[in-house]
């Protein structure tokens, strides 16, 4: 049985809005190429929006999941002088690593794509000549620091100093932002500033840049920005990020940059620089559309009928909330402009960053190698989504919950219904679901009921407000709520001394194992697969949680959910508990005494892309 509610339906057959329906366009923050994703990274981006497209599809909403790597800029181009190697062979390279860890994560993209495709260039030059036809766009001499040891403009990343903020002073504050008080700097404040690559003080050198004018876009941006946080219900930090940048007063924004790997700048004077990457960045969520579908304009040209949902990490909101809205409105074409933005703070290892050059944290391609199952970091990691303050990654923290609570309440549950069902004639049921007749008068599951529809109703709210681990929350209540009806009913006993009640405790339990695993795909589909399998059921579009509409009334009660007479599978434990002396083991493993780890890692992802070249036809 595959992955039901994986994305798909590209290629030849794309999905496009469908007027009247609910039309939803999700977008993840585009990973930077030229690093192997953590899972801080995974949490905040793709884990998160993935959750978000899963319900959509449960719902039956028409919904598009979009993501990609981020492939220009200095980041690649840098890393490209560390690798030996062309900044293409770099993005190749890593995006087939990023490819192979969401795929191991279940994240299920409708397309993972990349920047630097032509459809990139074309999308980004006929946006930009719209903004200069408009007048939005302004020409100014800039002074840039220039490395004379490594004979180029140094791009905002490959400079580091001290934050010039007097509130904050950080000292390896990046060109481009200070990553301790967030607010985005121009290279020539940073006080003290390095060339990261050799360490000499760079000099100050004029050249000419085009601007994105966004002191012009104040009334339009500020009508978007405070309608839409509204009727989107953003979230805090959102509203927050936004409110620090209007507040410092919009300034005129580069976009251009004197580099070789981007789009190129289609103006005579210009046409040897290429677009500044938060300029083209966001531009991909589009470019990425149109290689999944030519009628992309069907999405992004379409607010009355698309409702745009994007993820992303704290440090993205000013460019998705500021800059990327200033650019669509700038063409004066009617753009599908975002309504929700969902915000992680950052979510920090043990007891400080995750940092690939240490080797200290988990990476996507560790999880794997840890022999912990998908189902069981995507809940822990979804548990522990940092959505109003930063959180903390511990081995003990994943060890409690993976054998608290997926062991001990929600798998025991599972197992003990199933194995009960499973059980021969005479000491259970031969696999065979029992008739349950009369559940709507047995007090004990009719309360039951009831509060199993209040739990559904609280799930799909906080869903549709992406609270994401509120909803996982509730949904393990559910199990909850089945172990204590199991005990209750002492369903051992009624087996013997009352057939017809076992019977509808049985039938209904065996309904409640079915509402998990739907409620529960979105956060962890491979668990959902599992216990279908067992149940040897096909999941369906949950109406069983109300109709389309999210009407409850309709829903139908946990003993209906599957018939009488089916014959399940054969149950098997679903989780294994994690050891005291596995924790320790880890915990040294990924401590950064093991920096060859992510030697061992580089090595894995050159392998990974060679297969993936002889494959190509
Ligand atoms: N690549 C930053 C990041 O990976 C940037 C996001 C682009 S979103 C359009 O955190
Ligand atoms: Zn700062």
């Amino acid at each position: 049985m595959g992955d039901p509610w994986d994305g798909r339906g590209g290629g030849n057959n794309p999905k496009l809005p469908i007027p009247g329906k609910r039309n939803i366009l999700i977008t993840s923050a585009l990973p930077y190429v030229n690093n192997v994703p953590h899972l801080g990274n995974i949490i905040g981006c793709v884990l998160s929006a993935d959750v978000f497209a899963r319900y959509c599809r449960l719902r039956g909403y028409n919904v598009i999941y979009i993501c990609g790597t981020d492939e220009y800029g200095t980041a690649t181009e840098t890393k490209a002088m560390e690798e030996n190697c062309t900044p293409q062979q770099i993005c190749d390279k890593y995006h087939a690593v990023h490819k192979d860890i969401y795929n191991w994560f279940d994240i299920s993209f409708d397309i993972f794509g990349r920047t630097s495709t032509p459809q990139q260039t074309e999308i980004c030059q006929s946006i930009f000549k719209k903004l200069m036809e408009n007048n939005w766009l302004s020409e100014n001499m800039m002074q840039q620091l220039y490395c004379e040891i490594c004979e180029r403009f140094l791009a905002d990343r490959l400079v580091e100093g001290i934050c010039p903020m007097p509130d904050c002073n950080y000292e390896s504050a990046r060109g481009d932002q200070c990553e301790k008080c967030g607010r985005l700097l121009n290279p020539t404040e940073l006080k003290d500033p390095k060339c990261k690559v050799c360490q000499t003080t760079p000099q100050i050198r004029d050249t000419d840049h085009l601007f994105l004018e966004l002191p012009l876009f104040k009334e339009k941006l500020e009508e978007y920005i405070n309608n839409t946080s509204v009727a989107g219900s953003w979230s805090q930090n959102a509203i927050q990020a936004t409110h620090a940048w209007l507040k410092e007063g919009l300034k005129p924004r580069c976009i251009t940059r004197d580099l070789k790997w981007g789009v190129s700048v289609p103006h005579d004077k210009y046409k040897d620089k290429v677009f500044y990457v938060w300029y083209d960045a966001p531009i991909g969520y589009v470019s990425i559309t149109s290689c999944y579908t030519t009628d992309w304009e069907k999405w992004w040209k379409n607010p009355q009928d698309v409702e745009l949902y994007q993820f992303m990490g704290k440090d993205n909101v000013p460019f998705h909330t500021v800059m990327f809205p200033s650019t669509l409105i700038g063409t004066g074409e009617n753009w599908t402009l975002m309504k929700n933005i969902s915000v992680t703070e950052y979510l920090n290892y043990e007891a400080g960053k995750f940092s690939k050059s240490k080797g200290v944290g988990v990476f996507g391609n560790d999880a794997k190698d840890t022999n912990i199952p998908t189902e069981v970091w995507r809940y822990y990691l979804l548990t522990n989504r940092p959505e109003v303050s930063d959180t903390l990654f511990t081995w003990a923290d994943l060890q409690a919950k993976l054998n608290n609570e997926l062991l001990n309440n929600l798998g025991n549950f599972i197992n003990r219904v199933l194995s009960f069902i499973a059980k021969p004639q005479g000491l259970g049921y031969g696999s065979i679901i029992p008739d349950g007749s009369g559940a709507e008068s047995h007090w004990l599951t009719k309360t039951l009921a009831e509060r199993i529809g209040t739990y559904v109703g609280q799930y799909i709210e906080a869903m549709e407000k992406v609270k994401l681990k509120q909803a996982l929350r509730i949904g393990i209540s559910i199990s909850s709520e089945g172990n204590a009806y199991l005990q209750e009913s002492q369903f051992w006993k009624l087996y013997k001394e009352d057939q017809a009640s076992c019977s509808i405790v049985m039938r209904t339990s065996v309904g409640l194992v079915y509402l998990l695993a739907c409620v529960l795909e979105p956060f962890m589909p491979s668990f959902s697969l599992k216990v279908l399998r067992q149940l040897d059921f096909p999941i369906e579009k949950l109406h069983l949680i109300g109709n389309e509409n999210g009407d409850l009334k309709s829903a139908r009660k946990p003993w209906e959910f599957i018939p009488a007479g089916h014959k399940i599978g054969t149950p098997e434990p679903i989780f294994k508990e994690l050891k005291d002396e596995d924790v320790e083991l880890f915990r040294k493993k990924f401590s950064g005494s093991q920096a060859d780890r992510v030697v061992k890692a580089e090595a894995e992802a050159r392998k990974v892309a060679e297969q993936l070249e002889k494959t190509k036809i």
